[in-house]
């Protein structure tokens, strides 16, 4: 034993290193439809024990059962199968696309695809994302033309915010999508602030704040959690846990409080976990989340529980950092699999039909890249205007800028 006086510094350690065998035995998965569903009134006292347990609505036989179920029709789930399917193939497309040197960087949703399209489905026109580079599928749930997120993409001259930001860092007012910052965590401190205004002003608008689980460790999401709870901000308090921030995984910024929904008890707010790879479950506690929202019940934190299947962006190599097979091992399926295998149950869908989408899809993502790539790509055809820097920020120009684009001669 250690000598009682000598201190040892603590850091938690993955269960596994690449080379070794996955393992998610310490990831407690409840049966499907053994939740319970509070009103949503319920003193967030009485449901402290939601913060560590998992909503899931689709059971392995694919049928979905328990209180959280019976929301959607046969017909919005295919079509939500539909959005899944074409996030999916979207970024396989623009992965590919990033590495013929046509945009510089890109960053996919592999395995989280019912995070972000089944949430657009709760939310109503007005309603506001701050989201972060992983939940395009808002914008794709929400019928976004793809041509215009891929001419964001290439940052070519077609390109809404004219090569002025990130790839995939897009913006639509519109489609209640926040400007994306790369500046991680600073989404919960301006969605909270933008759910305040709307309720001083008596809007009936409601914001989301997206954040992932590395970045939850950053003071911004824990000052906006102070400022949701006291001022009771219409606010859907967002956590995607996808187990891994880069190569750092989500122990370190979780520490001891068992679970990132946990952050929230000690705010006092009804803080709820979810099975992220479940199209159905997602859509359900968001749509809970927003009734509360939207009755003046304040914020609501959710957890959802899923994993990065791919790499953390273009520019990374997670065999470095876990094993391989890794995202095999994972517990809760694949997203896409489990929505199709439901709706095969159901009998609105077959493997025959599924394979006959997917072509169909891969087909509409290629018209619209043929279409983006006419306008041109990182290193090919037209590009935004050197003039174009210069705007857009400002609604007046100040002198210094206006010197700068003098001696830029545009
Ligand atoms: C404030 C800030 N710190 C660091 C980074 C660099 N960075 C970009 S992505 C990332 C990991 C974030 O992980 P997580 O929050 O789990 O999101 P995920 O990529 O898994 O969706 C880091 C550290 C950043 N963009 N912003
Ligand atoms: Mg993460």
């Amino acid at each position: 034993m250690a000598d009682a006086g000598m201190l040892r510094f603590h850091v938690p350690e993955p269960e596994v290193r690449p080379g070794g065998t996955p393992d998610f035995s310490n990831v407690t998965i409840p049966k499907a439809g053994s939740v319970p569903r509070p009103q949503i009134d319920v003193d967030p006292r009485s449901i402290r024990d939601m913060a560590f347990s998992i909503i899931r609505v689709l059971n392995r036989a694919g049928e979905a059962v328990g209180p959280w179920a019976g929301l959607l029709t046969d017909e919005e789930l295919l079509e939500g199968l539909r959005h899944m399917m074409t996030l999916r193939t979207f970024d396989a497309r623009m992965q590919m696309a990033q590495r013929q040197g046509k945009t510089s960087f890109y960053m996919q949703h592999l395995g989280e695809e019912a995070v972000s399209c089944a949430f657009r489905k709760a939310l109503k026109p007005g309603d506001m994302n701050f989201p972060t580079y992983r939940q395009a599928g808002l914008l794709i749930a929400d019928g976004y033309p793809m041509v215009t997120m891929m001419n964001q993409i290439y940052s070519n001259e077609a390109d809404p915010l004219k090569g002025r930001q990130l790839p995939i860092m897009y913006s639509s007012k519109e489609h209640g999508f926040f400007s994306i910052s790369g500046n991680l965590a600073t989404q919960y401190i301006q969605a909270v602030g933008w759910a305040m205004a709307s309720a001083i002003s008596n809007d009936s608008k409601i914001a989301a704040a997206w954040i992932g689980d590395g970045s939850t460790a950053e003071s911004d999401f824990h000052s906006a959690l102070v400022f949701a709870s006291t001022y009771k901000a219409p606010v859907i308090l967002n956590v995607v846990n996808n187990q891994w921030a880069i190569s750092t995984f989500q122990g370190i910024a979780r520490g001891g409080s068992g679970t990132f929904a946990a952050r929230g008890l000690g705010f006092g707010i009804p803080s709820l976990r979810v099975d992220g790879n479940d199209y159905l479950a997602v859509h359900a506690v968001a749509k809970w989340a927003a009734e509360r929202a939207r009755a003046n019940l304040g914020p609501t934190l959710v957890e959802y529980v899923t994993y990065r299947a791919g790499a953390h962006s273009s520019s990374d190599d997670p065999s470095a950092y876990r094993p391989k097979a890794e995202s095999d091992a994972w517990p809760l399926g694949d997203p896409v699999i489990r929505l199709k295998n439901h709706l095969i149950h159901q009998g609105v869908w077959s493997e025959d039909r599924h394979t006959q989408a997917e072509a169909e899809i891969l087909e509409t993502v290629i018209a619209a890249q043929k279409e983006a790539e006419s306008h041109g790509t990182l290193h090919a055809g037209g590009k935004p205007s050197t003039r174009d820097m210069f705007e857009g920020v400002y609604a007046e120009m100040p002198p210094h800028l206006r010197r700068q684009r003098q001696q830029a001669g545009v």
